[in-house]
């Protein structure tokens, strides 16, 4: 094995890469913890990629169908967020290879030790056989890794739960730098940012709103229209104390916290401002005024959302036409990977 390999980060230009996974519709999370940030990021004028991330959906079972509308329904959320494809590129994983083939060498880079320690595969696999578990679902941090590193992306803007994978990342860079004596991978950033990093079920504080829950009360669904978003709202666990005054009042009240989470992410206001705002208000005070917030906000993106879905091959077309220009950053270096790896790639060459 070689000596170990300094990175200069200097040498790759800043380029970030984020995708969500279409395994359901999307939520207020993946909203807040996501889609809003890779919007700020691409006005920010950084190069910017986002993936449906298509192939990491089927590591638990999808219905082929669902799969493919909640493919379509996801590209609608990013560009009714406003995400623009002619600026990002926007796009689903599986039409560029290149994920899958990195993956694979990335598998034998990544450790048994290192899967085994990610906490989304012990939450995911809690409770049931693991042994029944797809070797999908364990080997998802390594996909994630080529996603990332198929594009040599610098800066990964994710919700909190994602930190634990982008550290892997970051293992698999090193190692595979290391073993092959290169400085070829980036060291990526995690860009974990906002009031609303973790935005927990409306149902449970201490679990993470999921598009997968089996229960549609826990989250807000971009697709859900006022009515639904205020009933939701409505039921949302709380307690019966009035909002203090300060975030420390809020230390062992997670309902109540993540519902002012949630209204500091939405009114782009630090969670302090909130509780200094409605400090001494009940609940039956805050939550029409949340409602009021969030179907403001979230309005306009469902009302775009429904007007693109019903282009679905004009959805397909932009998903087409941001993997053609995904392919031809990913496909250069996935090329020098087989170089450094000792592959034979004469056939691609002479092409
Ligand atoms: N509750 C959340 N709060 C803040 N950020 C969140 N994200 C997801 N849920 C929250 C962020 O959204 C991005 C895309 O996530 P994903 O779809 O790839 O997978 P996930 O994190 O596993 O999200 P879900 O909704 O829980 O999906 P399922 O139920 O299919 O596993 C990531 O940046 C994530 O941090």
């Amino acid at each position: 094995m070689a000596e170990p390999v300094q990175t200069p980060q200097a040498a790759f230009k800043p380029r970030i890469f984020s995708g969500i996974q279409p395994s359901g519709g999307l939520t207020l999370g993946n909203y807040l913890g996501a889609l809003k940030r890779f919007v700020e990021k691409q006005e920010e004028g950084i190069e910017t990629i986002y993936c449906l991330v298509d192939m990491h959906a089927i590591t638990v079972w999808q219905e082929p169908e669902k799969l493919r509308q909640q493919t379509r329904e996801g590209a609608a959320a990013f560009i009714a967020a406003g995400i623009d494809p002619a600026r990002s590129i926007l796009f689903n994983q599986s039409q560029v290879t290149a994920h899958a083939e990195l993956a694979w060498i990335f598998n034998c880079v990544a450790r048994m030790g290192w899967m085994s320690r990610m906490t989304q595969w012990k939450d995911k696999t809690a409770g049931k056989n693991a042994e029944a578990a797809s070797l999908g679902l364990f080997a998802y941090p390594a996909l994630m890794a080529a996603d990332i590193l198929a594009y040599h992306a610098t800066m990964v803007p994710v919700g909190e739960d994602q930190k634990q994978h982008l550290e892997l990342t970051r293992d698999i860079a090193i190692k595979f730098n290391n073993d092959y004596g290169v400085t070829f991978f980036p060291i990526v950033e995690p860009v974990i940012e906002g009031a609303a990093t973790r935005v927990m079920s409306l149902r449970d504080g201490t679990k993470k709103m999921s598009k997968s829950d089996p229960s549609d009360q826990s989250r807000i669904n971009l697709t859900d229209d006022a009515d639904a978003i205020a009933s939701k709202i409505r039921k949302a666990k709380t307690d019966p104390e009035p909002l203090p005054e300060t975030l420390d009042g809020l230390k062992d009240r997670p309902e109540a916290r993540n519902l002012v989470n949630i209204y500091a992410a939405l009114a782009e206001m630090t969670p302090q401002a909130v509780v200094a705002e409605f400090a001494g208000a009940q609940f039956g005070t805050f939550k029409p005024k949340l409602v009021e917030l969030a179907v403001a906000r979230l309005s306009p993106i469902t009302t775009e959302m429904n007007r693109l879905m019903q282009d679905p091959a004009e959805i397909d077309r932009i998903l087409g036409a941001g993997a053609d220009r995904a392919e031809a950053i990913a496909r250069p270096i996935l090329d020098r990977v087989y170089d450094i790896t000792g592959m034979i790639h004469s056939r691609r060459r002479t092409m």
